[in-house]
C-alpha cells in the first residue's frame, strides 16, 4: 500500500515536471537556462491553471445542463493576495510539484515569493470577499464573483523617517497568468444624457435612456478552484475601455494628446482602487466606477438568463445576487431599468422580482462611511435611475404614511433622500428596500443594525434584518499560513479537517496533554522564528522568538485604536526603566497596516507607533525586554507570515464599532490568545472558546454609547490614572519626537478634550488586562492549553460555514459539502 502510494506520488511529480518544462519553454518562451524565477513561477502557474480549467469547463457544462440557481457576489473589492498556493492546494497538487520542482534545481517556497499580491480592496471588506469565493466553490454552489479589474490595487506602504508614504502598486507589470481576456464579453456602459418619453397606444408611457456618454467594459476571468478541485467558480473582473481607442481627426491635425483625451477619460473609471476604507470619497469618479461594474454585471448576468430560461419573469427563481455593502446598490435601479424599460415589465412586478433577487451585505455602522450622493450629481450622471429612484421613494413612503404610526419624522428618516443635508440619495436605503433580506456580520452588529441606520426601516419592514456572522477560509489561513500546525491538527482530528472545521473540536480532548502541548508550541516556535528572521531581513531589528509576540494587525482607524496599544506600551516601557532589573516578560510589540493617504490623524499613529519603536529599541536599559515593530506593507501575504507566529491578538475596537473584523478569528484559529474588547465577532469567539480562554476588558458598546451622551472628555479618566498621566504627558512632552517635540500636542489634545473613542476610559482597564495576559504566559502549560483550545473552537469561524447559511437562509440554494463523493 505504502509502496503504492510512494509510486504514485512519483508518477505524479514527474508528471508535472514534464508539463512544467513544457509550459516554459512553449508558453512562457525561455529555456531551462535562461529562465528567472518569474518565469518559473509563471510556468508552475500555468499547470495548476490548466489542471484548473478542465474542472472549470466541467463545473460550467454542469451548471448549464441543470439549470440551476446561480449566485451573483458584487463586490467592488476582492482582496485576493496571492493564488499559487490557493490553487496548488485546492488541485492537492503542493508536494508533487514541490518534489518536481526540486528535481528541477527550484525551490517551491522561494517561487511562492515572486508572485505580485492582488491587492483589489482596502481591508476586511475585501479580504471577506475573496474568503467568500473560496467557500462558495468548496461547496459547489454555482457563483460568479464581479468586481473592478483596477489596474492598480492599493497602495504601497513605505515608511520613511517614521511616516507612511504612498508609492503606486504595479501587480500587472509582469502580466497575470491566472486571468483570461474575454475581448467579445463587452457591454456598453452609458452616462449622462436625456429621456425620452414615448406614449403608447395602449396609453402608458416607455421611457428611453440616451446617455451622453459610452464607456466599454471588457471582462477578465479568474477561475476559483474549491477544496479538492470538485467545483470550479468564475471570478470576472471589469476594465474600462473608450468605444473609440482614439479620435483621428484630432490625431491628424496634430493634436496627438488631445486625440487620446476621451480613451483617458473612459479608461480611468478601472485604473485605481479608492484606498478610503471608511471614509467616502465624495467624487464622481466613485460613483462613475460603482455604476459601470453594477451595470455591467446585471448585463452579463441577464443575458445568461436569457440565454438559459428563455424569459425575464423567472429571474428570482434561478438568480440571486448579493451586494457586498452599498458600492453596488445602483444595481437595485438598474434591474428596474433593465426590467421596466428593456424589457416592458410592469413596475409592481419588477418591484417583486427585484426584491426577490437582491441581498444586501452591510460592513459598517460608522456613519461617515455610510454612502450618501448628491442628487444632483446623479441626477446629471444617471437621470433615468434618479427617476427611478424618485418612484420607489413615493411609493415606499406612500405605503409608510398609511401605518397607524406614521409621522412626519418617521418618514424622513425612511427616505431614499436626505432632505437634512442638502438632498443626497441614502445608498444604504436603496439597497434596503430592493432586498429580501439584510444582513449585519456578526450577532452584535447586526442587534445595532436595529436599533441604529436602520431603526427606522426595521419598524416599517420588521423582519428583513437578519445575521450572519463572518467567517475565513481553513485552506489559506490553517493550511497554507500554517503547514506545520496544520499537519499535527490532522494527526489529532483526522485528514477531513478542512472538508469539515467542526472536527477541530477534537483538539479540545488533548489541549490538556503535555505531549501535545509541547509539539503544538514548538510548531508555533518556528512560526517565530521564521518572523524573526523577516523582521530581521526587513527592519534591521534583532527580536527574540521566545519573548511574547503582541500582534496588531489591520488598517490604521482611530475607533480601531492602535493609540491605545501604544500607551500601554509606553506605561510598560516607563516601568522598566523605572525598574530595570525586576523579571520582566520580554515582550514584542508588533504592529502592521495602512492608513488612507487622507486620513491625516490616522498617519500620525503610525508615526507615533514608530517614534516610541525608535525610542524603546535603541534604549539600553530596555535591553531588549520590550520591542517596538512596525512592519511597513500590510498585506495578504504579510497577514499570512505573521499571524502563525502571533502570541496575543490585539482586538480592541470601541465597542459598537467594529462591524465583525476577521483578522480576530484568523488569530484565534492559530492559537493566539485574544485580548479585546466586547465588539464585533469578539463577543462570539468569547462564548465559542470560553471566557477563560480570552481577555476581554472595557467598556461595552451600552456602556460607551451612556457614556458618551455624558460627554467625551477624557479628563476625569486620566486624573484618576496616575500611569495614563504621566505617559500622555510624556507623548505631548516631544519624549518620543525629540526633533519636533510638539509633534504629537494635537493628538493628546483629542484624547484629553475630545475622546469619541473611549481610550481614555478604557486604559485601565486594557492595562489590567495585559497584566492578567502576563500572568498567564509565566504558566507555559496553562497558556498552550488555552491556545490549544482556542484553535479547537474556532472551527464555527470556517467561511464554510457562514457560506452556508447564506445558501440556505438569502439565497436558497443547496450545498455540497467537499469531500463526500
Ligand atoms: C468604504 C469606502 C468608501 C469610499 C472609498 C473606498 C471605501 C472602501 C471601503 C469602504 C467600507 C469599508 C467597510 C469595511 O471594510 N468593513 C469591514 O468589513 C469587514 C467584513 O465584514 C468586517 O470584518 C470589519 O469589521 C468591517 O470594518
Amino acid at each position: 500500500k505504502v509502496e503504492d502510494r510512494a509510486a504514485s506520488d512519483a508518477d505524479a511529480a514527474a508528471a508535472i515536471k514534464e508539463a512544467i518544462l513544457n509550459k516554459l519553454i512553449y508558453s512562457v518562451g525561455k529555456s531551462l537556462e535562461a529562465a528567472s524565477s518569474h518565469d518559473w513561477f509563471v510556468a508552475t502557474a500555468f499547470v495548476a491553471r490548466d489542471r484548473i480549467v478542465e474542472r472549470w469547463l466541467a463545473s460550467i457544462d454542469e451548471v448549464n445542463r441543470t439549470g440551476r440557481k446561480q449566485v451573483y457576489y458584487l463586490s467592488v473589492e476582492f482582496l485576493i493576495g496571492r493564488l499559487l498556493f490557493d490553487a496548488l492546494t485546492n488541485m492537492e497538487m503542493v508536494e508533487p510539484t514541490r518534489a518536481a520542482l526540486f528535481a528541477l534545481g527550484v525551490d517551491l517556497d522561494e517561487l511562492r515569493e515572486v508572485e505580485p499580491d492582488a491587492a483589489l480592496g482596502n481591508g476586511g471588506l475585501g479580504r471577506l470577499a475573496a474568503c467568500f469565493m473560496e467557500s462558495l466553490a468548496t461547496l459547489s454552489i454555482a457563483a460568479f464573483g464581479y468586481g473592478i479589474r483596477y489596474d492598480h490595487g492599493l497602495f504601497r506602504q513605505r515608511i520613511k523617517d517614521g511616516r507612511q508614504l504612498e508609492y503606486p502598486e504595479e501587480w500587472l507589470a509582469f502580466g497575470n497568468p491566472w486571468e483570461f481576456q474575454r475581448p467579445e464579453v463587452d457591454y456598453e456602459i452609458g452616462f449622462g444624457g436625456r429621456i425620452e418619453a414615448e406614449h403608447q397606444p395602449d396609453g402608458t408611457v416607455k421611457h428611453v435612456w440616451l446617455p451622453g456618454e459610452t464607456v466599454e467594459a471588457v471582462a477578465y476571468d479568474t477561475p476559483i478552484a474549491g477544496w479538492r478541485g470538485a467545483h470550479i467558480n468564475t471570478l470576472r473582473l471589469w476594465s474600462a475601455r473608450a468605444p473609440d481607442p482614439l479620435r483621428l481627426d484630432k490625431f491628424n491635425s496634430g493634436d496627438h494628446v488631445g486625440a487620446l483625451m476621451d480613451q483617458v477619460r473612459a479608461e480611468s473609471i478601472s485604473k485605481v482602487l479608492y484606498p478610503g476604507d471608511t471614509t467616502p470619497a465624495g467624487q464622481e469618479l466613485r460613483l462613475r466606477q460603482e455604476f459601470f461594474f453594477a451595470s455591467a454585471s446585471l448585463q452579463d448576468l441577464v443575458l445568461r438568463h436569457l440565454r438559459q430560461h428563455g424569459g425575464i419573469l423567472s429571474l428570482a427563481d434561478k438568480v440571486a445576487i448579493q451586494l457586498n455593502d452599498t458600492h453596488p446598490a445602483i444595481a437595485v435601479a438598474e434591474l428596474m431599468r433593465i426590467l421596466v424599460d428593456l424589457h416592458d415589465v410592469p413596475w409592481r412586478d419588477a418591484w417583486a422580482i427585484t426584491q426577490a433577487t437582491f441581498g444586501y451585505t452591510n460592513h459598517t455602522l460608522l456613519p461617515e462611511a455610510l454612502e450618501t450622493w448628491p442628487v444632483p450629481l446623479m441626477e446629471r450622471l444617471l437621470p433615468r435611475h434618479m427617476q427611478i429612484i424618485y418612484l420607489i421613494n413615493a411609493i415606499h413612503l406612500d405605503q409608510a404614511s398609511k401605518l397607524a404610526d406614521s409621522t412626519g419624522e418617521r418618514l424622513a428618516a425612511i427616505s431614499l433622500i436626505d432632505e437634512a443635508h442638502g438632498r443626497r440619495v441614502r445608498m444604504g436605503h436603496l439597497a434596503f428596500l430592493g432586498s429580501h433580506k439584510v444582513n449585519g456580520v456578526s450577532r452584535l452588529h447586526s442587534d445595532l443594525l436595529k436599533v441604529t441606520v436602520f431603526r427606522e426601516l426595521d419598524a416599517v419592514l420588521p423582519g428583513r434584518i437578519t445575521n450572519k456572522t463572518n467567517g475565513v477560509t481553513f485552506r489559506r489561513w490553517l493550511k497554507e499560513a500554517n503547514p506545520g500546525l496544520t499537519s499535527l491538527l490532522t494527526e489529532v482530528v483526522g485528514d477531513r479537517l478542512l472538508d469539515d472545521a467542526r472536527l477541530l473540536e477534537k483538539v479540545a480532548a488533548v489541549a490538556g496533554d503535555a505531549a501535545f502541548q509541547e509539539r503544538y508550541a514548538a510548531e508555533r516556535r518556528a512560526n517565530k522564528v521564521a518572523l524573526a528572521k523577516l523582521v530581521r531581513h526587513r527592519l534591521g531589528i534583532k527580536i527574540d522568538p521566545d519573548a511574547l509576540f503582541d500582534v496588531q494587525i489591520k488598517r490604521i482607524h482611530e475607533y480601531k485604536r492602535q493609540i491605545l496599544n501604544i500607551l500601554e506600551t509606553i506605561a510598560v516601557y516607563d516601568m522598566i526603566r523605572a525598574q530595570p532589573m525586576r523579571d520582566w516578560i520580554p515582550r514584542v510589540k508588533i504592529f502592521s497596516g495602512k492608513a488612507a493617504a487622507s486620513y491625516a490623524t490616522a498617519k500620525l499613529i503610525i508615526q507615533l507607533a514608530n517614534d516610541v519603536a525608535k525610542i524603546v529599541n535603541a534604549d539600553p536599559t530596555v535591553r531588549g525586554i520590550l520591542k517596538v515593530v512596525f512592519l511597513p506593507n500590510y498585506n495578504v501575504s504579510l497577514a499570512e507570515r505573521i499571524i502563525p507566529a502571533a502570541d496575543l491578538s490585539e482586538q480592541i475596537s470601541t465597542a459598537g464599532m467594529e462591524a465583525s473584523g476577521t483578522g480576530n478569528m484568523k488569530l484565534a484559529l492559530n492559537g493566539a490568545l485574544t485580548i479585546g474588547t466586547l465588539d464585533g465577532a469578539n463577543v462570539e469567539i468569547r462564548e465559542k472558546v470560553g471566557a477563560d480562554n480570552i481577555f476581554i476588558f472595557g467598556l461595552t458598546a451600552e456602556e460607551v454609547e451612556a457614556h458618551r451622551h455624558r460627554g467625551i472628555d477624557g479628563s476625569d479618566a486620566i486624573n484618576r490614572s496616575a500611569k495614563l498621566a504621566e505617559v500622555l504627558e510624556a507623548i505631548a512632552s516631544g519624549v518620543f519626537s525629540p526633533d519636533e517635540p510638539d509633534r504629537y500636542r494635537g493628538l493628546v489634545d483629542i484624547l484629553i478634550h475630545h475622546d469619541y473613542f473611549m481610550v481614555t476610559a478604557d486604559f485601565e482597564s486594557y492595562y489590567e488586562a495585559q497584566r492578567a495576559v502576563f500572568r498567564r504566559w509565566r504558566d507555559k502549560r496553562s497558556w498552550w492549553r488555552a491556545a490549544a483550545l482556542n484553535t479547537a473552537h474556532m472551527g464555527w469561524f470556517s467561511s464554510d460555514r457562514t457560506i452556508a447559511e447564506y445558501a440556505k437562509d438569502i439565497w436558497d440554494v443547496p450545498v455540497k459539502p467537499p469531500g463526500r463523493g
